[in-house]
């Protein structure tokens, strides 16, 4: 396989200014002619002009309105005898595909009938020859030219400029993007369409078209889209002082996509899944995230298209600050504090029980990975997520205000530009020449050149003589594949230290003259270093890393009883959801670690005193509850171990459901009855909250109900399954149906599966639940199984393999990791069968298996032939063939 790497790049032999493409779209044979016009790039040496394709099928090459040689290497078109100086020369190329029989969605594609285009990272290729790299931008002029019944809606990038009729009951459109752009942000819809359309006036005073384009029949389910990218617009003016700088701006949404969306200039194409929504169909989560999907797409349009990435190594350039903008938009739109502090977890959540593994495994890379063989390979939750991290660990450094200055700066700097990370870094600390990012830059940086997790370890003393608490900090991160020595990472800190009615302290520094109260910053540079706080009266509890201000693993040595300090009393949301979660994380691991059967009690008096303390708490927030009563994933548990067994994971955390369900069976009736109505919907953070807290609710007292025998709880959940007013409250009723293995689930499922049988998203939830449903003596794997042989079925639709199969081998470790090995000779069949029709979708699911080298026996031999199965495929593709190349290495 080829390693690209990144110390290898060199700037393009060739500049393409501009580019007018003429499509005659059919489903068989699309016919694609390519005028471009280039010059050389005098500043690097004279070589061939090599152009990029992929499946395509080449019928002419026209140079300067002449003939020309041309040969091919490989799949790239290779031009030899091109003109010798600077001067621009026009190629014509001209070529067809077949948009048919494109199953990997990348490129030219059909979806239900309609044509679509995905070009990141290298499917532009795949449409026409082209240098197809995202430092060469062009000028696009696009003209589509199809039959005018099946396809009436025609759209690209930019501007329509003409529209017209052509003989045979066909018709045209023209297309104009003023903006130069790389070949992955091109786009092109074609098909039966309609739109929900909004005119809006920016603060320039400039009008507005905003669109969204969706099939006939799923108009009912637009708004909240249209919604969430007018918040986008106004958000991005009002904070980073971004307009939008086209006239039109349009989304369209298809079923069959590889990702959740992608940004193409002024034509953004969604999966349905982060576009349709009502709320009859939809879930409160459905909500949230096509809110930040559509945000996310949208400021990629300054963080991504208009300052692009120079090369796919710097692809955090864009994603990971464009991860953070989404963050900070959807906790900008919370009303309150607490919803804030929800959102937040929730992102560190999935940090921790995703990235983190990663991090961890064969498939670590730097937020700036030095290398690849399939860049589809790369975008990952370390890009995006550590990423994202990365910018908030600078606005933390920097300030609000002096990110602010940064991203100014960035702007002034770059715009329209294909720059690194290393610019976008430079850009924030130049802004800020006094702070503490500028003044550690260079080690700043490693952030984005070491992979791993660090681990922060913390020590308190206090001296009451001196009244002086001393807190050491000391960091370390573990080898990961390709780089065994790490190098310090600066550390921002932000804690606060607690007294014991639980108030914060005032904080000064030895040396320091002002005292501050409340939240304070300490940046940790070094390997290790202490900080001694003075006039302390009397030994604090110290609360570190206050809404998780570094993506570090925390070892804080703290006892259970200071732990609990915490979780009754801390000022900062977030680590009293950290420090439940920890008293959790310690009972988890400590059961799993004992001898013997799994106990019947894992749980101690405190622990679920403190549950029932928070539960009943009369001023927290419903959705702050229900994340403190979640207990720790069993993937989080099993990323504490060396040795994993996740049969006896899941039974602990099963059993420690339980006891929690019966504990506190009276209060959860409380919460239910509290929760349980909101009103009309609204899918705001408050009753989203409400509604998770009751939904949870329902789930612990019909899993208690299971072990009473008892059916009152189980029939209210049915009877809540029936008459429920929205998604969220009918698929939380099937849920804990379903997650507590009562009888009624079977029937709640077949009515669930009759209702909404049109409704391609809502089946998706069908397929996921029981696929993802706890594993009861191995029942989950046969059940996927005859999943599969449902009519519903369909392994080519990629959100309806992953509701089925990516539910079951990565959300369902029990379901999964059998002692039969069924699961893994399952999962091979699956990865085989997937990589001949996605290659991209394959290889997601060959990670399934990253952490293998941690499992128990029988699990790890089992796993690693079934790794070896699918590598000794001998035409695996080169998505597939580096992940299970990896993870054997
Ligand atoms: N650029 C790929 C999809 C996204 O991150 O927005
Ligand atoms: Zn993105």
């Amino acid at each position: 396989a080829m390693v690209i790497r990144r110390e290898d790049y060199t700037p393009p032999p060739f500049w393409i200014d501009r580019i007018e493409l003429t499509f005659d779209l059919d489903p068989a044979k699309t016919r694609v002619l390519n005028k471009m016009v280039l010059r050389r790039n005098t500043e690097v040496p004279a070589q061939p002009l090599r152009l990029d394709g992929e499946e395509l099928n080449l019928a002419r090459v026209v140079l300067n309105g002449g003939g020309c040689s041309f040969k091919m290497d490989g799949d790239a078109l290779v031009l030899g005898s091109l003109p010798e100086g600077p001067e621009p020369f026009e190629l014509e190329i001209f070529t067809t595909c077949s948009p048919e029989k494109n199953t990997q969605l990348s490129g030219l594609y059909l979806s239900q009938g309609d044509f679509f285009t995905q070009c990141e990272a290298e499917g532009f290729r795949r449409i026409t020859y082209f240098l197809d790299r995202p430092d060469v931008m062009a000028s696009y002029t696009v003209t589509l030219r199809a039959d005018k019944d099946k396809y009436p809606v025609l759209l690209s990038n930019g501007n329509l400029v003409e529209q017209g009729e052509l003989p045979d009951n066909r018709h045209f459109a023209k297309w104009v993007d003023p903006h130069r752009k790389p070949s992955y942000l091109f786009a092109l819809v074609a098909g039966r369409l309609i739109s929900r359309e909004q005119r809006i006036v920016t603060r320039a005073g400039k009008e507005h078209l905003l669109q969204v384009y969706v099939r006939p029949g799923d108009m009912d389910k637009t708004e909240h889209a249209m919604n969430s990218l007018i918040a986008s617009v106004v958000w991005d003016e009002a904070r980073f002082g971004l307009p939008l700088d086209l006239e039109r701006f349009m989304i369209v949404a298809t079923s069959d996509f590889n990702m959740g969306a992608m940004e193409n200039k002024g034509l953004n194409i969604f999966n349905t899944k982060y576009v349709l929504a009502n709320s009859a169909t939809a879930t409160d989560t459905d909500f949230a995230n096509i809110e930040s999907v559509v945000g996310h797409e949208y400021f990629h349009n300054w963080t991504g298209n208009r300052i692009t990435c120079r090369d796919w190594f710097q692809l955090s350039l864009k994603e990971g600050l464009t991860v953070f903008r989404d963050q900070e938009f959807s906790m900008d739109l919370c009303a309150e504090p607490s919803a804030r502090a929800v959102k937040r977890i929730e992102d560190v959540r999935v940090l921790r029980t995703m990235q983190f593994p990663e991090d961890a495994g064969p498939m670590a890379h730097p937020v700036r990975p030095d290398q690849y063989v399939e860049i589809n390979n790369f975008y990952t939750v370390t890009v995006y997520e550590k990423g994202a991290e990365v910018v908030r660990m600078m606005q933390t450094l920097v300030g609000r205000d002096g990110f602010r200055k940064g991203m100014d700066l960035y702007f002034q700097r770059h715009d329209g530009q294909a720059v690194t990370c290393d610019d976008f870094a430079q850009a924030i600390a130049d802004a800020n020449p006094d702070s503490e990012l500028a003044r550690q830059l260079v080690p700043f940086k490693r952030w984005y050149s070491q992979s791993g997790t660090p681990r922060l370890q913390a020590s308190g003393h206090y001296d009451a003589a001196e009244r002086r608490y001393t807190l050491t900090l000391s960091q370390s991160c573990p080898a990961t594949p390709g780089q065994s020595e790490k190098q310090p990472f600066v550390i921002p800190v932000t804690l606060g230290l607690i007294d014991a009615q639980g108030q914060d302290l005032a904080l000064r520094l030895q040396g320091e003259s002002q005292t501050s109260r409340g939240t304070r910053l300490l940046v940790l540079t070094q390997a290790s270093e202490s900080f001694a706080f003075e006039d302390i009266d009397a030994e604090p509890v110290p609360s570190l890393l206050r809404g998780f201000s570094a993506p570090v693993i925390v070892d804080n040595g703290l006892t259970d009883d200071q732990l609990l300090h915490l979780l009754a009393h801390d000022s900062d949301a977030f680590n009293r959801w950290e420090a439940g979660q920890q008293l959790a994380l310690r009972r988890a691991v400590q059961a799993v670690r004992a001898e013997g059967p799994v106990g019947a009690a894992p749980l101690d008096e405190a622990f679920i005193g403190a549950m029932r303390a928070v539960l009943r708490h009369p001023t927290l927030d419903a959705a702050l509850k229900e994340l403190v009563l979640t207990l720790p994933a069993e993937t989080y548990i099993a990323e504490q171990l060396d040795v994993v067994d996740p049969q006896r994971i899941h039974a602990v955390r099963e059993t420690m459901r339980e006891q929690l369900a019966q504990a506190l069976q009276a209060d959860w009736a409380w919460a239910y009855e509290q929760h349980k109505d909101n009103g009309a919907y609204r899918p705001d953070p408050l009753s989203s909250g409400r509604r998770a807290l009751a939904g949870m609710a329902l789930t612990m007292l019909c899993i208690a109900a299971r072990e009473t025998g008892d059916t009152v709880w189980p029939g209210k959940a049915y009877q809540r399954f029936k008459d429920a007013g929205n998604m969220t409250d009918r698929f939380n009723a099937l849920s804990a149906l379903v997650v507590s293995g009562q009888p009624l689930a079977q029937e709640a499922l077949a009515r669930f599966h009759a209702m909404f049988k049109d409704e391609a998203l809502v089946i998706d939830k069908w397929f996921a639940l029981q696929a993802g449903a706890p594993d009861r003596g191995g029942n989950v794997l046969p059940a996927v199984r005859q999943l599969m042989t449902h009519p519903d079925f369909n392994l080519k639709n990629p959100n309806r393999a992953r509701s089925v199969i990516f539910s079951f081998c990565s959300a369902n470790p029990a379901g999964f990791h059998r002692s039969d090995a069924a699961g893994y000779v399952f999962w091979s069949e699956r990865v085989l069968e997937l990589d001949a029709i996605n290659p991209q979708v394959a290889a997601r699911l060959a990670r399934a298996l990253d952490r293998w080298k941690k499992l128990a026996e029988p699990y790890r031999s089992a796993a690693r032939e079934a790794i070896a199965r699918v590598a000794a495929k001998s035409d695996l593709s080169a998505d597939v063939r580096e992940v299970v190349t990896r993870a054997l290495a």
